[in-house]
């Protein structure tokens, strides 16, 4: 009988040697790390620090739990960095532009137009513009695990109409998250920027608080924005990527095996995420399509002649210094 049986567990339990008890406690997770991330669930980011999790609980027989918070619901990204620099969240996906605030050279890889295509985007983030990135941001009392994920190649969405030249862009109230490399660059287009967190962005776009944002299809796909937005216009304006930060204290405290099955793990879930990402951003136009959105194809030189007009590659080129700017035209080819 049920009654009977717990009754006598209880009974038990009061009874169980203290050894008994300390080997239950050591069967719980004895790091239980919270990762915030700001995508909804289904997005790709998700799935594979998910996967990751789970590998990593595996690995360190249950020692290290990471439950991963989605769709912002423990802060905007604002919120998030500050949370995590305190310590309160373990783990956080930024994009770097955003990290900027903090770690101002992180936001080099979204200067306008520097990316052509992924074949130049993974071997500079892997190779020595990331590890200058990394390098800045371990200053700050944070640690980048080595392979950034994937946000994409981002493209401008309106409710109002299609951006084909520079000038469409004049007046747009286009919401950008909140780093001053986005503003600069939309400003420098004639656009009228305005910094909105990625938790507000559907609710910004239905109310009309802007006409317009930017983002890469996976993104306009999971978050649903085809739902408040028509024209997509594939600008391809920048590349954005997902740092995956750890509090330096809280990743400190794991033991050295966890430490490495962690960011071995996480590594191993980037390069995941990124085939995905790829994936669906060369396969989600028709989906967009069919929800009734309207897409156009872009002539990205006159955007790019006018940043050049606007001196916006020559005020960033002083902002990171001759030796960042450097390590960003070795990848990408002359930008001035
Ligand atoms: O806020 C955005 O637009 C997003 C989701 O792309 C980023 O995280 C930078």
């Amino acid at each position: 009988m049920p009654t009977l049986t717990r009754r006598r567990l209880i009974a038990g339990a009061t009874a169980l040697p203290l050894v008994a008890i300390r080997a239950r406690a050591a069967g719980a997770a004895e790091f239980s790390y919270k990762l915030a991330t700001n995508m909804p669930a289904a997005h790709p980011l998700n799935l594979r620090a998910q996967e990751a999790a789970a590998r990593i609980a595996k690995a360190t027989d249950g020692r290290v739990e990471i439950r991963v918070f989605p769709s912002s619901q423990l802060g905007s990204d604002t919120d998030t960095l500050s949370q995590l620099r305190s310590g309160a969240v373990e783990l956080f996906t930024l994009s770097g532009l955003i990290l900027s605030t903090l770690v101002p050279a992180a936001s080099i890889n979204g200067i306008g137009f520097a990316f052509k295509d992924y074949a130049q985007v993974w071997p500079a983030m892997d190779g020595a513009l990331g590890a200058f990135v990394r390098g800045e941001i371990g200053k700050r009392g944070l640690i980048a695990m080595d392979r950034i994920w994937d946000n994409g190649f981002r493209h401008i969405t309106t409710s109002t109409k299609p951006i084909a030249r520079p000038e469409d862009l004049h007046g747009v109230k286009l919401r950008v998250p909140v780093s001053p490399l986005w503003t600069s660059m939309f400003a420098a287009l004639g656009a009228s920027p305005q910094s909105i967190n990625f938790s507000e962005v559907y609710s910004a776009l239905q109310t009309h608080v802007v006409d317009g944002q930017e983002n890469p299809l996976a993104v306009v796909e999971t978050a649903k924005l085809y739902e408040v937005q028509k024209y997509c216009s594939l600008t391809s304006h920048m590349w954005d990527g997902y740092w995956l930060l750890a509090n330096r204290r809280a990743f400190d405290r794991l033991p050295q095996d966890a430490r490495e099955i962690v960011m071995r793990e996480m590594n191993q879930s980037a390069l995941d995420q990124r085939a995905d990402v790829a994936a669906l951003n060369a396969s989600l136009r028709g989906k967009l399509e069919g929800a009734g959105m309207v897409f156009n194809e872009v002539d990205t030189a006159p955007f790019r002649e006018a940043l050049r007009q606007a001196k916006f590659y020559a005020d960033w080129r002083a902002k990171y210094g001759e030796a960042a700017w450097g390590v960003l035209e070795a990848a990408v080819g002359s930008l001035s």
